[in-house]
Parts: structure tokens; sequence; C-alpha cells
């Protein structure tokens, strides 16, 4: 093993590349879609990450979400460290695993039980099968360019990696896999009354990014998610908020907690988590009442397990930033903030005479260089990307590391403050000059 100390990000990107595909761990880090090299990170605090080569940024990306409250937060730190010497895992339960799902079954009415499980991807795919298992339905639909991790079924015209790379479908999915996997148009109210009304006694349950965080920055229209309850409820089909990343990220309660605020009465039937719930460690969730969670073995027929599940230091972590984003006031001051940013790039765009839009919601966001927000995936492919790849470079060269992607959100931490958000606005100030 060598322990010289890389010079470079090209030297440590070449020698990724020998030994890794790519060269990343996964594939958006690569920074195919806007060419060069990434950076290869060594340290973070605060709203900060510095590379390799001692270049420190403002960091947007946020480990993709889960860094809400910055990197390196005392309190975190403190609670991981304890867990740790504890013990790394111990394959049986823990308190603490009740601690954090009673936290999340606190924030969240939809949720009255809910598995802990290690990513995002496994979290979605396990919630599909539980709804197909309590259904007793195969077909499932989801909408064009959101992503809900890579589980076979799911990997149909699906965003974030995928639209960067131009393959919306993966190789390797058999068409039998993904016969029952329905895909429709974003926020297309004409298509979603059509598709049950032709499949609606074989739909097992409708995933959706309520609001879309892997094409961009796209909410579903409050009609389209109304009529999408009222479908689901109407036709005996389980309505599934993906809410990876807006879970504990757009407001305490999520982005269900946003359209109950706008359709009375409205909850999803399950949800799933990741990202926040885990503070930065591998901990994901799928949750929903406890009539469809007891399907789940040991209770119920439908299987599901992991070794790691309930990880004793990310379930340490989780609980730790939980706690904070529960305190009075956080998600006002991280909307405002965020909404600050965006609006300060908008007004950038404006003055440079470069047409930017522009939508947040609590701590995560996004922009395109288009003149109206775009509605579903066809409209963001159809903003101009080569516009945003020259941005995007301009702005890293500022010391601003954005994702290295134009479908993807970006996200402001707790961490960041007024100083940082001003020095981002002036560096897209001198970048859309440029
Ligand atoms: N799925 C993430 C983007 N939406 C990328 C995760 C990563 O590369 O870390």
């Amino acid at each position: 093993m060598s322990i010289d100390t890389t010079p470079s990000n090209e030297a440590a990107f070449a020698r990724a590349q020998r030994v890794t595909p790519g060269g990343v761990n996964s594939p958006v880090r690569a920074f195919r879609a806007v060419g060069g090299t990434p950076r290869f990170i060594r340290r973070a605090q605060g709203p900060f990450i510095w590379d390799i080569e001692g270049q420190r940024y403002i960091d947007y990306i946020g480990s993709w979400g889960p860094m809400i409250l910055g990197h390196g937060h005392p309190a975190v730190l403190e609670a991981v460290t304890r867990a740790a010497r504890d013990g790394l895992s111990f394959g049986a339960p823990t308190e603490a695993e009740t601690e954090l799902v009673e936290a999340i079954v606190a924030l969240v009415p939809s949720i009255e039980q809910l598995r802990l499980v290690s990513s995002g991807t496994e979290a979605a795919m396990s919630a599909l099968r539980l709804a197909r298992g309590a259904t007793g339905r195969s077909t499932i639909v989801k909408f064009e360019g959101c992503y809900h991790g890579h589980a076979d079924a799911l990997l149909v015209k699906a965003g974030s990696g995928l639209a960067t790379f131009g393959h919306p479908t993966s190789a390797g999915v058999p068409a039998e896999v993904v016969q029952h996997t329905l895909v429709l148009e974003y926020n297309n109210l004409a298509q979603l009354d059509e598709t049950f009304a032709r499949h609606g006694r074989d739909i097992a349950c409708v995933i959706i990014e309520p609001i879309a965080g892997n094409m961009n920055f796209v909410r579903a229209g409050v009609a389209f998610m109304a009529r999408l309850r009222e479908l689901c409820t109407q036709h005996g089909a389980l309505l599934v908020f993906d809410e990876v990343m807006t879970g504990f990220r757009v407001a305490l309660g999520g982005a269900q907690s946003v359209y109950a605020g706008l359709i009375p009465g409205f909850r999803p039937d399950m949800s799933v988590f990741g990202k926040v719930i885990g503070g930065g460690m591998p901990l994901a969730a799928f949750g929903g009442t406890s009539e469809v969670m007891s399907q789940l073995a040991p209770l119920g027929p439908v299987y599901q397990a992991g070794t790691l599940s309930g990880n004793p230091v990310a379930t340490a972590c989780g609980l730790a930033t939980l706690r904070e984003v529960a305190r009075p006031g956080f998600f006002e001051a991280l909307a405002a903030k965020t909404r600050r940013l965006i609006e300060g790039l908008v007004v950038a765009g404006q003055d440079a005479g470069v047409p930017i839009v522009g939508d947040s919601e609590g701590g995560m966001f996004g922009f395109f260089f288009a003149s109206e927000l775009p509605q579903n995936y066809g409209a963001v492919m159809a903003t101009d990307k080569e516009r945003f790849n020259r941005f995007f470079h301009a702005m890293l060269a500022r010391g601003i590391y954005l994702a290295p992607a134009l479908y993807e959100a970006g996200f402001v931490s707790a961490a960041h403050g007024e100083a940082q958000i001003d020095a981002t606005i002036e560096a897209a100030r001198a970048a859309l000059q440029e």
C-alpha cells in the first residue's frame, strides 16, 4: 500500500481510473456531463470542502443532500464517536434504532411504522416489493426523470446519472423485469387519468419524487398531486413518496408536509427516506401505515433484511442530525438563506442578460438557463446545457462547488452563512459576465 500523498486531482483521477470503472464509485461524480477533472476531496468543515490540492470550495452538494448541518457538526461528531466506541455493528436490535424511528414517526404523520435500511436504493426497492405484496398487484407507475435508486424495475427513464449520460434506461435490465413498470410524464394530468382508467385495477403503487431532485428541481403541481392522491385512493393503489432527497430537507415533515399544507388531509400511503436521516452515514428507511408495514417479514409474507440495517453508528449520526434540524426556527432560517441564493442568481442573470430561472424549498434548490421553470423531464432536457456546463466550470474556478450536472438539485446547509451566500452570488455575477 502506498503512503504517498497524491499531488493533484488529475493524478488522483488517473490512478483511480486504473482500478475503478470511470475512476468513481458513483457515476455522477466523474464530471462526465460537464467535462474536466473531478475534485478529489481531502476534508470538509462547515460549508466548505477542500480538495487534495488544497483548494477550498463552498459546498452546494453536501454529499448529495445528507449534510444539512454542514460538515463536521460537533454534536454529530460526538454522537458518532461515542457510538463507534460502543461497537461498530451488532446485527441485533438496539434502543437507539427505536429512538430514531420514534423521532421520525413523531415528525411525519403518514408514518406509523418504519423499517431502517442502508441506502435509498434499498429503501425504494423494498417499498416496491412491499406495495406489490400488500396489494397483490404487479404494475408500478413512475415518472420520467424521477430517480428512485438503481433497482431494476425502477431504472426506466430515470433521472440523475442516467440523464447525465443520455441513457435514461440502463442496459442490463431485462425487458421482462420492467414489463410491469409504466412511465408517465411528470405533471401530465391527462396521462395520469388515462393510465388509471386503463390499468387502475393492476396498479400496486405510484412512486414519485414529490419535488423531483434528479432532473434538477421540478415540483409536482398541486392539482397534479391532488389528482394523483384521488386516483390512487379510488383504485386501491398505494401512493409512495420518495423523500430520499426531500425528507427533513425541504421541511421538517418533508415534502408531504408541504403538500399537506396545500391539499387538505393530504398523506401518501408509504414513504422512502435517506440522506438527511443518516446525517452522512449509510442509512435509509421506508415506512407507512401499520396495516401495510405488517405485511413485512417477520410479521408478514414480504421478505426484506440487511446485515447493516439500523447500524448503530449510522443511527447515532441520524439521530443527532434530526435533533438539530428539529430545533425551532431551523427550517425558516435555512429556507430564507436558500431563497436568497436563488434570487441572487436570477438577478445576476438578468443583469448579465442571461435568462436564468430558479426555485427552492427549504434547503433544496435548482436553477436553469431557460426563461421559464420546466415542468417535466422533456422541458429540463430542452434547457441550455452548454451554458450550464460553462457556468459550472466558471463557478468551480471561483471556489463554488455545484453539482457537476444540470440534472441534479443543489443543497444549502445550516452552516452556510450570509458571507458564503454573498460570495456565491458575487461569483455568479462574475461567471455570467464572463
Ligand atoms: N444519486 C446521486 C445523485 N442524485 C449521486 C450520489 C453520489 O454520486 O454520491
